[in-house]
């Protein structure tokens, strides 16, 4: 059992939380799918209950963890984005359990074709009813990891429709890999929408999505979201995983030099990134219960 930390959250709420371990079976098309694209949304992975339960304690862990306390006309454009609550895995029981889920690793692991997972971190973005939009970035400019097989699950936990800040994908832009120095900003906006012109990515997202659907994002795959233009606050939870095995690598820029300290506990380049907050989510034999996708 790893140890809390120092942040730790009294549960207030009690009642007993879904287990799941269940399997979402991810089907073949769906795989191929998300290797030619970089991203793929999979339906129900969990069920209204299910979500509900956990809504309820992601919620309450990220409003007590939250730091933003700025209005918004104070903040700059990654700022005015989204809420940022980072690894509530590590506050929080009730949300590590939902963090280490076994179903959401192996459906990771079944995207990337690997036996296994590690937990990079999560977050919850909450992006505030009038907030901003997220500049087109990707993730792993920031990850000093020496593998591309890394991916985000990102799920609402409230219905979302396309106006409350939809996540946005370039398709197939994650074969090209690392495509410049640009950290989320107006810069990497205007930079890399001209770049996903250039090259006719298809810029894709869904129209609604309910809580408890997700969409998966391999770490080169360009991404942003428009602003949230409605009165609801878009509760979002993320999970970033990467394949069993990867070596932390020598940081490039500032960001990752941070990531390696927090994320990957000061570990030191060359080293197997397999830190005490990086556990291995699929060790354990788990009954499986099939689920039909649908
Ligand atoms: O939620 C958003 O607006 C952006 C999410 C994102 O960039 C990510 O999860 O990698």
């Amino acid at each position: 059992m790893l140890p809390l930390s120092k942040h730790f959250i009294m549960p207030t709420i009690s009642q007993p939380l879904p287990a799941l371990d269940a399997s979402y079976p991810v089907l073949e098309t769906q795989q191929n799918d998300y290797r030619d694209k970089g991203h793929l949304l999979l339906r129900n992975v969990l069920s209204t209950e299910e979500v509900q339960a956990y809504r309820e304690v992601i919620n309450q862990a990220a409003y007590q963890l939250n730091t933003e306390k700025r209005k918004m006309e104070e903040r700059d454009t990654y700022g005015k984005a989204f809420l940022q609550i980072m690894n509530l895995w590590e506050a929080d029981e009730r949300v590590r359990k939902f963090v280490l889920a076994r179903r959401f690793a192996k459906i990771a692991a079944d995207l990337m074709g690997v036996a296994n997972v590690r937990l990079y971190h999560d977050q919850a973005l909450y992006k505030e009813p009038g907030g901003g939009f997220t500049p087109w970035h990707q993730d792993q400019y920031y990850w000093p990891l020496d593998t591309t097989q890394t991916v985000t699950m990102w799920m609402p936990l409230v219905d979302i429709t396309v106006d409350m800040g939809m996540l946005t994908f370039a398709s197939g832009s994650q074969e090209a890999g690392f495509v410049g120095n640009l950290a989320i900003s107006d810069e990497s906006e205007q930079a890399l929408a001209d770049y996903i012109k250039s090259r006719n990515y298809p810029v894709t997202r869904a129209t609604t999505m309910q809580a408890g659907d997700a969409t998966f994002h391999a770490g080169w795959t360009l991404h942003a979201a428009p602003g949230n233009q409605s009165e609801q606050m878009r509760e979002v939870m993320t999970i970033i995983y990467f394949a069993d095995g990867a070596k932390v690598t020598e940081p490039v820029n500032r960001h990752q030099e941070a990531d390696r300290n927090r994320w990957l506990d000061g570990l030191t380049p060359g080293s197997l990134a397999a830190s005490r907050l990086n556990p291995r989510l699929l060790q354990n034999t788990i009954t499986i219960h099939a689920k039909t996708p649908e």
